[in-house]
């Protein structure tokens, strides 16, 4: 095909290719949804709805992009990893990030009034994104503990904070001011002698976030078969085995996770 005299502007374009042999993070993360949350009216510290939400919109990603091996969700924020070998989009850095923010948002706003009955969505969400590359399966693994131990310090913080506010007859500075300078014991000390609560008996799902990752399920299905003789058809229930998309809420900084989803290092 010929081509025009215009044609040299794409030289212009960078070669944004991530390196080879490593694994690829995605992380995309709500703009401004401390003010969204308020506006929308979501629970405090955490709004069941919202996350299931954000855990929603990032299956949907992962069905259409099936070399994400890992996903891990918490708050407004969402990281998925790419296998190390992948080849989609020939690894250009802008296509990986841009095509998942760009349905993670639109599955957002199209799953909305499933998820969230108490308001209806009043402007249009929009979510940032990154890309980090890590060489070494320890690098992958310190990344998603600190994104895990991000998931607690701030679930502790905000279910201490919220008990005073709501139940405490604190003011949001007052609730503030109480928590400065304590350390995890002593958030702990709080909820159990004011309020009652063993945080670790909190539901897992708020204290540990969402991981997804692929597991094989056996399903049965229906299936059409002729009979011998080609004259009848009949219909048989066959098992197949399929990768399904599985929720796990749980710890994945001790080996213990690791030990047991060995399949996804290997990919
Ligand atoms: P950014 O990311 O720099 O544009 O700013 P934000 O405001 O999105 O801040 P970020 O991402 O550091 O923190 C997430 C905010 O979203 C935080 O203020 C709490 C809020 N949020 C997330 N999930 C929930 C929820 O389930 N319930 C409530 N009430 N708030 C939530
Ligand atoms: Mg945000
Ligand atoms: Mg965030």
């Amino acid at each position: 095909m010929a081509k025009s005299k215009f044609e040299y502007v794409r030289q212009f374009e960078k070669d944004d290719s991530c390196l080879p042999n490593c694994w690829i993070v995605v992380r995309i993360d709500g703009r401004g949804f401390h003010k969204f949350s308020d506006d929308h009216k979501f629970e405090k510290p955490n709004d069941e709805g919202a996350l299931l939400l954000m855990n929603k919109c990032a299956e949907c990603v992962m069905n259409q992009f099936k070399d994400i091996v890992i996903a891990y969700g918490v708050s407004d924020e969402y990281s998925f990893v790419f296998r190390k070998g992948t080849t989609q989009f020939s690894r250009r850095e802008s296509k990986l990030m841009s095509n998942l923010v760009s349905l993670f948002s639109s599955s957002y706003v199209f799953y909305w009034k499933d998820y969230i009955k108490q308001t209806a969505l009043l402007y249009p969400p929009a979510f940032d994104a990154r890309v980090v590359l890590y060489p070494s399966n320890n690098n992958l693994k310190d990344y998603l503990s600190w994104r895990q131990a991000d998931c607690h310090i701030n679930n502790l913080y905000n279910t201490c904070f919220w008990k005073l506010v709501l139940e405490g007859h604190c003011s949001n500075t007052e609730a503030e001011e109480r928590l400065k300078g304590t350390v995890s014991s002593d958030k702990n000390e709080l909820l159990f002698s004011q309020f009652g609560i063993n945080y670790n008996t909190l539901d897992e799902f708020y204290r540990k976030g969402t991981i997804l990752i692929w597991k094989k399920v056996d399903e049965e299905v229906l299936k059409v078969c002729r009979s011998k003789d080609d004259v009848e058809e009949q219909e048989r229930v066959v098992i197949r085995s399929r990768r399904r998309v599985t929720h796990l809420h749980t710890d994945l900084i001790g080996d213990a996770f690791w030990l047991q989803n060995t399949e996804i290092l290997e990919c």
